[in-house]
């Protein structure tokens, strides 16, 4: 396209220019849109209209108003925050500072934990992006916006098709004054199992370059070995390494011995002395009562000179009295949710808290109405994925029986009608707590969690009870999950395994008790980079190759997606997932100042071979693409 550009400028032609000519005629470096662009794209909304999208069932795209967007005034500078603080006073500083604060601050964690637990993850950066904004400029006072890490790195990847590299330069760009948090697996990174040491320590160096600032660091089994190197790449970032407990059981219930406050207490020291800058309390499945909640916060304080940060789920209704007492008892930080998007397995709603805390000495010190106006925003956007909801309605008291995380809940459920057992899925949830006892009273959070689930599932599925998996375990193939754990790869649990049990899962295998990460070999960074280039071309960059060293699989067929439909993050969330409406007409703005109008003219009868025509208009040209009909 270069040489026709030049071939057919007018200069050219005439004959008037020089050697200034190619310097002093942009325009020839601005090449038509090519074809391929435009046609992989109806190819992608052609077959979400003709197919659906995939996992969820194919519903009529609703007609759905523009969402309420806060507007911002033109002129208005974004006030300075908490992300000044660590960029002028570093990590110390913050931390002296958040130690100063008379009043109790607030993570929103609408742009992570929020959706992860509702909406199965399922946000998409363009509408988180269009909010960032008004988010800065309405909420200055927040302490952090948890916008990153857990499901969205694997997520965005594997079911929105976009990069969540590229959600973190956004959002940053956007929201120059609040801390970014992100929640980080510990040896598991943002995946599902451990990793060798130089890819946490890649992931974490990179992330810090591109704008989080702090690391809630955890281990799904609570084992300090397992959060180590986190914890020390994160300081040498510069970052803030805030390590977290997993809450589990009840510290107040007597018959619970196993999670005993001083077992709190004790893990709490040693984070300490590893060198967390702050504590997190993580309640991922909503169990913390009360009561439970003002003595733990209470006794945590006199035990270490670490600020707090409580982090819990409302599955059971109890979140903003849990909260209520965590802030009497002086907790830091506490993480809520914009109304419209929290309550049930997601967290409790600051609007709320707002209301509880009004004219007492601990009311919050954020403006209620700008928690409403950005409220609207997501009451609007919520509606786009509907289909994901996890149809929980009310709230759940039984969590504090089967102890299921918030985000496990509606995901298991999913796994259950998947191998047929949605029909038994109350024996399902019974499994998974009697799961949790024979592995010894474990610590459920990803991806022990998963584990548990995964047993529970196989148990039932296969009409196995405690006593039959014990004498009949030798010639049971458990699933691999299962085996895993028992083999020591996602680390120790407090108290060890069940030796009976443990013999039983791995046979004749030896289990480690190590860190996995002594054993894991050095991922080969340069080796991953040829193998990409091969893939796709020579612009790979350190963020795809450490994508790729998470997620192999994950990673080629998102490029492979991109090949074939270039990048659908550009689409509106309904054409996303749901194509278009007969006769509608879309605007795609596929670059900034460059806009595509696509119309869906008609859809085509099924073709012998299983095809159809579909027929757009794009530009107002007429297009084709054909869609192979999978229904
Ligand atoms: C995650 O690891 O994704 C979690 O949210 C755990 O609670
Ligand atoms: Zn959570």
């Amino acid at each position: 396209p270069f040489l026709i550009n030049v071939m057919q400028h007018e200069r050219f032609i005439t004959g008037e220019y020089d050697t200034s000519f190619l310097d002093s005629a942009p325009e020839l470096f601005s090449f038509p849109e090519s074809k391929d662009r435009g046609t992989k794209m109806l190819t992608y909304i052609g077959t979400v209209t003709v197919n659906g999208f995939p996992g969820i069932e194919k519903t009529k795209k609703p007609i759905e108003p523009d969402p309420r967007v806060p507007s911002i005034p033109v002129d208005e500078t974004v006030s300075q925050g908490t992300k000044q603080i660590l960029d002028e006073q570093g990590a110390e500083g913050l931390i002296e500072w958040v130690k100063n604060q008379e009043e109790v601050l607030i993570t929103d964690t609408t742009f992570r934990d929020a959706h992860q637990s509702l909406l199965a993850t399922r946000i998409r950066t363009r509408d988180l992006v269009q909010v960032a904004e008004p988010t800065s400029h309405l909420l200055p006072e927040l302490f952090s916006m948890e916008m990153w890490g857990g499901a969205t790195f694997d997520v965005a990847y594997r079911f929105l098709k976009e990069d969540p590299w590229d959600r973190l330069s956004k959002l940053r760009e956007k929201m120059p004054n609040i801390l970014f948090q992100m929640l980080f697996r510990g040896s598991n990174a943002v995946g599902y199992k451990n990793y060798p040491d130089n890819v946490i320590k890649a992931f974490v160096r990179e992330s810090a370059n591109a704008g989080i600032d702090v690391f809630r660091i955890f281990d799904s089994l609570n084992w300090v070995k397992g959060m180590e190197v986190a914890i020390d790449s994160v300081r040498q970032s510069g970052k803030i390494a805030e390590a977290a407990i997993c809450y589990t059981g009840d510290i107040n219930d007597a018959e619970r011995p196993k999670y005993h406050i001083d077992y709190y207490k004790s893990m709490a020291r040693e984070l300490e002395a590893l060198g967390a800058h702050m504590l997190a309390i993580k309640d991922m499945a909503g169990l913390l009562k009360p009561e439970a909640a003002y003595r733990l916060i209470s006794e945590l304080k006199e035990t270490v000179d670490l600020p707090i940060h409580l982090h819990m789920h409302d599955t059971s209704g109890n979140g903003i009295l849990t909260y209520t007492k965590a802030i009497e008892a002086g907790v830091d930080i506490i993480d809520t949710a914009l109304g419209s998007m929290a309550g049930l397995t997601s967290q409790p709603s600051l609007n709320t808290l707002y209301y509880a805390l009004e004219g007492t000495e601990k009311a919050i010190n954020i403006e209620i109405d700008s928690l409403e106006k950005l409220s609207y925003y997501w009451e609007d956007v919520r509606k786009y994925y509907h289909d994901f909801e996890s149809g929980m309605l009310a709230p759940h008291t039984e969590v504090y029986k089967h102890e299921m995380p918030g985000g496990q809940y509606s995901n298991l459920q999913q796994q259950a009608k998947a191998v047929g057992l949605g029909g038994r899925w109350d024996e399902v949830k019974d499994m998974y707590s009697r799961v949790n006892r024979m592995f010894g009273d474990i610590v459920k959070v990803t991806p022990s969690s998963k584990v548990v689930g995964d047993m529970a599932l196989f148990m039932v599925q296969n009409d196995l009870d405690e006593e039959s998996v014990l004498e009949r375990g030798q010639s049971i193939d458990f699933p691999d999950s299962v085996v895993e754990l028992f083999e020591g790869y996602l680390g120790q649990p407090h108290g060890g395994f069940p030796e009976e049990l443990q013999r039983v899962i791995l046979k004749k295998r030896e289990p480690i008790t190590v860190r996995p990460g002594e054993l894991l070999e050095d991922v080969d960074f340069d080796q991953l980079q040829e193998e990409l280039a091969e893939e796709m071309g020579p612009d790979v960059s350190q963020k795809d190759v450490i994508a790729y060293a998470l997620y192999p699989k994950v990673f080629l067929e998102y490029i492979a997606t991109l090949n074939q439909f270039g990048d659908i993050s550009v689409l509106d969330t309904p054409t996303f997932v749901h194509g278009m409406r007969l006769g509608e007409e879309i605007e795609v703005e596929i670059e900034t100042g460059k806009t595509l109008i696509v119309k869906l003219v008609s859809i085509g009868q099924p073709q012998p071979d299983g095809t159809r025509v579909v027929y757009f208009e794009l530009n107002g040209q007429p297009r084709e693409v054909v869609i192979k009909d999978e229904n």
